[in-house]
């Protein structure tokens, strides 16, 4: 059997795969136009190849995965978006959970002596949790840990802080950087087209917010990540006009790290009639990700959600960063019907994982700096 070639898709595929993959294969950037016609048209093949190009080509064999945990200071939120299975509404506060600093300061002394190098705070938008409150928390997980990095607080987070402050984005980033803030996540960002906005999360902060702060952010001289929230009632417009948005603040500020396709999961919430996509949509979604985002140096696949044994196919879809060891600290997703019940992986599974897939396994930080590559063949000293 011949094995599918960039040279076979350059000549044999349909004449608009061809010129995209001219296009694609010349480092050149893909149209939206493009990328619609991939998403309505292009084989699932022909894209994993393309992209598998756009991911060796930047990142070579490497997939990277760092050792985080999670913090998620309450599932109280004041927003109603109609597929989290995770908020309780504050006059429901008792079936939620508000942690105190105290006890989310116990989260990160129960890992002293421990590997790890990120902290992802990350929950639902608490009307009592202000900013102050959240500044302090940063500053006495500075004060007892300072080498850990803080990822913490989503656009939508950010913004009822700030708001609540009465400061600017500019303002708030600067204040909660002095306090020990380093990256935000990717979270909040689900489509940005307003017309998919007002029937999924009608309340909370909306596309052109969600951007300033993130460009905010950069301007305060931090990363951050970005995210998609992914087949449920959207069109392949509106997953385009997404990554436009995206690309082009990165054009502005280059201060994303990593695209990060979030599938959506519809138990117990508001959206269960809706069905969910199919692995092949997942891996299109991936791969057109991988080709589109010229200018994105990383395409992360959450594997607690898609589950280990997707977060492995993807690798050839253009995936070249798993996120984290995770320790079971995260309820997001398993509420929502994620694969990962409990989500668990010591280093040594992650790093099976990677190798079964034929990549090469890399612990970064969270600025992606490699701090180990596990080499073919080199015995694992712990698990
Ligand atoms: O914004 C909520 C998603 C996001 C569901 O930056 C759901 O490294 C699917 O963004 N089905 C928050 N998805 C989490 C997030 C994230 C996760 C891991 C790493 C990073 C990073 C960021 O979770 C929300 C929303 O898009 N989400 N409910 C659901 N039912
Ligand atoms: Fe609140 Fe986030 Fe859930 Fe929306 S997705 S209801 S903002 S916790």
């Amino acid at each position: 059997m011949t094995k599918p070639s960039l040279e076979h898709l350059l000549h044999h595929s349909p004449v608009p795969m061809q010129q995209i993959a001219t296009k694609v294969m010349a480092g050149q950037r893909i149209s939206d136009e493009e990328a619609l016609w991939l998403f309505r048209e292009g084989e699932l093949a022909a894209c994993g190849l393309l992209a598998n190009h756009v991911r060796e080509s930047r990142n070579g064999d490497f997939t990277f995965f760092n050792r985080n945990f999670h913090i998620e200071p309450t599932n109280v939120c004041v927003f109603t978006c109609r597929f989290c299975s995770y908020s309780r509404e504050y006059k429901h506060k008792e079936e939620g959970w508000e942690l105190s600093l105290q006890e989310m300061l116990d989260k990160v002394k129960a890992y002293d002596g421990k590997d790890i190098t990120e902290v992802h705070i990350v929950g639902g938008v608490h009307p009592k949790m202000d900013l102050y409150f959240f500044g302090d928390l940063l500053a006495a997980i500075k004060a007892h840990r300072p080498e850990l990095h803080i990822k913490a607080f989503t656009a939508v987070e950010l913004d009822y802080m700030f708001r609540k402050a009465k400061l600017t984005a500019q303002e708030g980033m600067e204040y909660l950087r002095s306090k020990g803030l380093d990256s935000i996540p990717g979270g909040g960002a689900e489509i940005f087209a307003e017309d998919i906005r007002e029937k999924i999360c009608a309340d909370k902060c909306d596309a052109s917010r969600w951007l300033e702060i993130h460009e905010a952010t950069h301007n305060a001289g931090m990363r951050s990540n970005a995210t998609i929230l992914y087949g449920h009632i959207e069109s392949y417009e509106h997953r385009v006009d997404h990554m436009r948005r995206l690309r082009e603040l990165q054009d502005r500020s280059g201060g994303f790290q990593t695209f990060i396709p979030l599938k959506f999961r519809n138990k117990d919430n508001e959206m269960e009639t809706v069905p969910e996509v199919a692995l092949m949509e997942d891996l299109k979604m991936y791969a057109i990700a991988r080709i589109y985002l010229d200018n994105f140096d990383h395409l992360k696949a959450y594997w607690p959600m898609i589950g280990r044994s997707t977060a492995q196919i993807t690798q050839s879809f253009g995936v070249d960063d798993l996120d984290g060891t995770i320790d079971d600290s995260t309820k997001i997703y398993s509420m929502a019907g994620a694969e990962e019940q409990v989500p668990v992986l010591s280093t040594g599974q992650l790093v099976d994982l990677i190798r079964q897939a034929g990549r090469i396994p890399v612990e970064r930080d969270t600025l992606y700096n490699r701090i180990r590559v596990y080499e073919p063949h080199e015995a694992l000293a712990e698990s």
